[in-house]
């Protein structure tokens, strides 16, 4: 160090200015620190495939049925839906319409901020009761969304249209876990 810069170190010491101290900061400083930290965030995806694409028809299928998400973070889900058949809602169920639980309550429909669909429309839905969360996705389409999950467990989605078998349509991929409905493991 020359000396003009060590007595220049000097000064600012002696001011106060190189040494951090706890009173030194100003209320202002104090605010910001306050501020929590943005949360790390995730990206994760599903793809909705068809029966017709597993050569299984009438059962289409989400892949993969199970996530492993970590607490705290952003969770930034992207969902490839290949049908191109709708599942319209049973009255009665017409909330599925209808995005919840997400951040802002919307989604992306293929880059578009959708905040429900018509009932009429959905394809297929991925339902978390436990945290709140429905994402109704319609025909042939990438839906993105952003959640946050603050508690560890295992949750189980469901889809809510009703794209399965038999008079009500809740059979066959409906009702079996690794089709229409899975798990997600908060660790
Ligand atoms: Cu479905």
């Amino acid at each position: 160090m020359n000396r003009v810069v060590q007595k220049a170190a000097t000064t600012l010491l002696a001011a106060g200015f190189l040494v951090g101290t706890v009173s030194s900061v100003s209320p202002a400083m104090a605010a910001v620190k306050k501020v929590p930290a943005p949360r790390p965030v995730i990206h994760e995806s599903l793809v909705i495939l068809t029966g017709g694409m597993l050569k299984r028809p009438g059962w289409p299928m989400v892949y993969p049925e199970r996530l492993i998400l970590p607490k705290g973070y952003t969770i930034d889900l992207t969902i490839r839906n290949f049908d191109d058949g709708t599942a319209p809602l049973a009255k009665g169920t017409y909330q599925y319409d209808k995005v919840t639980g997400t951040i802002g309550n919307f989604e992306l429909v293929n880059g578009r901020r959708v905040t429900s669909l018509n009932p009429g429309a959905v394809s297929h839905t991925i339902t978390i009761g436990q945290l709140g969360i429905n994402i109704p996705i319609p025909i042939k389409s990438t839906v993105e969304v952003k959640f946050h999950v603050n508690k560890k467990g295992t949750f189980y989605w469901q889809c809510m249209a009703p794209c399965g078998s038999g008079s009500s349509g809740w059979g066959g991929p409906m009702s079996t876990n690794g089709w229409m409905k899975g798990s997600i493991v908060v660790q």
